[in-house]
């Protein structure tokens, strides 16, 4: 009889904690982190990040894939109808800009934008919209110079030698980085009739490779290649056409930006034209977000509507699990 009662009174007690931890599930502030790539390395680090900050200070985060439009504006709607309270995004495009700011309003929503900014109806960045971004211009010049460096060490013959810029033109943070590159190419020297562009329908392995691929067939002359591009896929694209066309990794160099996606590239046991890669801060892009839209609903703290993150570390076959793991990410 005792041991019955025992038993009721410790179900019970269950029972209790289990209604409890509900109603604090459902008490605790909601933030969406919207990104438009799920599949991109960088963006999946910028979710384990949000998730931290979440964890740490006792609140969630819903992950959700915005890869359109449509699929963001539907994501705004569902947000608020679990009650969420904020979000951080990634846009698919930065000219929806306009129309995720009106939704956001409508719905009573605060946003941060991170990475890719948005612009507005008259072509200009929406400037009172936070926005969390790297310099973009600064690390596409970063990688101009240590594709040089590299070049001159390999003693090329840079009239044997062309430059692949894989270009993506309509978002303006891969303009001011390919840009960058392509100024400090021609500020050490880099002959300019050299420099190709191919512009990249998306921005992914198969976009680069493809755009690579035709400046390959169109410039059968050159004996060494550079690749550039505004992020590790843009460029490992370009690697790959490079040796769909014959080209050993001695005579191709490619360096990427971001860094969280070029992990199983530098792991491979052979040696491959991707020399390495500017690591960014994908860990502070998604943290500080996640947090300054938390700080925003809880708070009261209205975010600065610019926070610019500098960081570029070049990482190679030699560093880059030390590194990785230096920042959290490995
Ligand atoms: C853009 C790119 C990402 C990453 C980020 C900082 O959104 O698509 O790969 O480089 O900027």
């Amino acid at each position: 009889m005792k041991k019955r009662i025992l038993n009721l009174v410790v179900a019970s007690a269950i029972a209790f904690c289990g209604v409890v931890s509900t109603v604090q599930a459902a008490d605790k502030v909601k933030i969406g982190f919207l990104v438009k790539q799920p599949e991109e390395p960088w963006f999946q680090t910028e979710w384990r990040f949000a998730d931290k900050a979440a964890k740490d200070n006792g609140f969630e985060v819903l992950k959700i894939a915005a890869p359109d439009g449509e699929r963001t504006l539907a994501a705004l709607d569902s947000l608020a109808a679990n009650g969420a309270k904020g979000f951080v995004i990634c846009t698919p495009d930065p000219r929806l800009g306009p129309s995720i700011v009106a939704k956001a309003k409508a719905l009573n929503l605060k946003m941060v934008a991170v990475d890719d900014r948005f612009v507005g109806s008259d072509g200009k960045f929406m400037e009172d919209v936070p926005y969390l971004g790297m310099d973009a211009h600064a690390v596409g010049q970063q990688q101009g110079k240590l594709l040089m460096e590299e070049a001159k060490k390999r003693g090329w013959n840079l009239a044997e030698t062309g430059a692949i810029i894989n270009t993506f033109e309509e978002l303006d943070t891969a303009h001011q980085r390919t840009s960058g590159s392509v100024e400090s190419l021609i500020a050490a020297g880099f002959p300019k009739d050299n420099i190709f562009n191919a512009p990249n329908r998306t921005t992914d392995i198969p976009g680069s490779f493809d755009a690579s691929n035709i400046m390959l067939t169109q410039h059968p002359d050159k004996k060494n290649w550079l690749v550039i591009g505004m992020n590790d896929n843009a460029v490992l694209g370009g690697i790959r056409a490079t040796e769909g066309a014959g080209f050993k990794a001695a005579n191709v160099i490619g360096i990427g930006i971001n860094g969280t996606d070029v992990v199983a590239e530098l792991e491979k046991k052979e040696v491959t034209g991707l020399y390495g890669s500017l690591l960014l801060s994908p860990n502070v892009h998604g943290y500080k977000t996640t947090m300054m839209v938390y700080d925003w609903v809880t708070k009261g703290v209205e975010p600065a509507k610019f926070t610019p993150i500098s960081d570029a570390t070049l990482i190679m076959r030699e560093n880059f699990k030390q590194k990785l793991t230096e920042m959290g990410m490995m």
